[in-house]
């Protein structure tokens, strides 16, 4: 992972003087450590934190690693559907990171990016496959080269703090997609949880384990691949049966269809990254994550530094 930076790297990153930079650090508007000399250090989850709130562009990214600013960011981000498919249909792996990557350093939702920008575009790749007019290679290749960015967006996000809720799921034997289950825990990541993706294609009686030990405050399932086996409802429900008294299953994926989900028990079901993110803010309000929204002044504030 890049950094910690210095605050001079940062401010030439960001276009401003070292010394609002460390006004900035000193204000608590960024998240700093001091080294064992006494000088601040940047981490740079604190940089991308200080950019997505206070909507600051980076001038010269190459200095913190990231990709530079493609425009987008002002435009719904709908409208960026169309070019991302466009680059992960001819593997651009550069441009596809710097397209999705701009809408997070905007300070979108990850939940809006999976639900407005990364769904659709997978959708829409189904929806070619079926018309044989998309490569398996291609489409394959576009699920590696997202889910490298989406780990990317994890690593820039701050570690929850120690008394954060655990929150911790995957997929069932059956089902290898990878994408939702690592966009469920973006999600929760990015809301102050701690939250961790145990993978795909995990049989029931390991998520139990995984339950048993860690006692998460929210278990989710992932279900994209409808579950072949007769005895998956019955399974299911055991699993739900033996979670911990104090965790809340949630489920979701676009195989759970209603005559599923009337025949198995869970706690939550949710269409969306969006439902989940305030499903996990009623159950638990978000006061572990580092309240930056909060502390960040109006705009003018920032620039008379
Ligand atoms: C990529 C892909 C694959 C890849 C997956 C690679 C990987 N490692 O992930 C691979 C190659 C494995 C694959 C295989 C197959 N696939 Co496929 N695949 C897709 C595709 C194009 C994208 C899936 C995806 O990642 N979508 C992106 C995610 C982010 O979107 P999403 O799943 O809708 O998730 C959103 C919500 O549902 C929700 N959500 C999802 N899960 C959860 C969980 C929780 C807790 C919450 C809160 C929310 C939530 O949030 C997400 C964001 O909004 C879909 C098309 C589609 N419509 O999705 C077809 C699709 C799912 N596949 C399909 C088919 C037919 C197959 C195969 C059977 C093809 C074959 N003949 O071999 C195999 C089955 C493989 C198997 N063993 O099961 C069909 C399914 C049709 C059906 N009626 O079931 C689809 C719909 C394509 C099509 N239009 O025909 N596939």
């Amino acid at each position: 992972m890049n950094g910690p930076f210095t605050p001079k790297k940062v401010a030439v990153a960001i276009g401003v003087s070292e010394s609002s930079l460390k006004r900035w650090c000193d204000k608590g508007l960024i998240d700093f450590s001091k080294t064992a000399g006494g000088h601040r250090r940047i981490s740079l989850p604190s940089v991308v934190q200080f950019l997505r709130t206070s909507k600051h562009e980076v001038i010269q990214p190459h200095v913190l690693g990231l990709p530079p600013a493609n425009g987008a960011r002002t435009k719904p981000i709908e409208n960026a559907q169309a070019d991302l498919k466009q680059l992960l249909l001819s593997g651009d792996e550069k441009a596809a990171r710097a397209a999705i990557l701009d809408y997070f350093l905007a300070g979108n939702d990850i939940a809006c990016i999976g639900d407005r920008l990364v769904a659709p575009v997978f959708h829409d790749f189904g929806r070619l496959w079926e018309n044989g007019e998309v490569e398996i290679f291609q489409e394959r290749r576009a699920c590696e080269i997202t889910v490298r960015v989406i780990h990317e967006m994890r690593t820039m996000i701050p570690p929850p703090q120690p008394d954060a809720p655990v929150a911790i799921g995957g997929t069932i034997q059956s089902d290898p997609y990878v994408l939702p289950t690592n966009l469920v825990d973006t999600v929760l990541a990015s809301n102050g949880w701690n939250s961790t993706s145990l993978g795909t294609m995990l049989p029931f009686d390991t998520l139990l384990s995984a339950a048993i030990q860690y006692r998460p405050r929210i278990f989710w399932v992932s279900v994209s691949k409808a579950p072949e086996a007769t005895s998956f409802v019955d399974e299911f429900n055991k699993f739900q049966q033996d979670l911990p008294s104090e965790t809340a299953l949630v489920v979701g994926g676009r195989a759970l269809t209603e005559s599923i989900r009337s025949q198995i028990r869970y706690t939550a079901f949710c269409d969306n990254l969006s439902h989940l993110e305030s499903y996990a803010e009623s159950i638990v309000p978000p006061k572990s994550i580092v309240p930056l929204k909060s502390i960040v002044p109006p705009n003018r504030e920032l620039s008379k530094n």
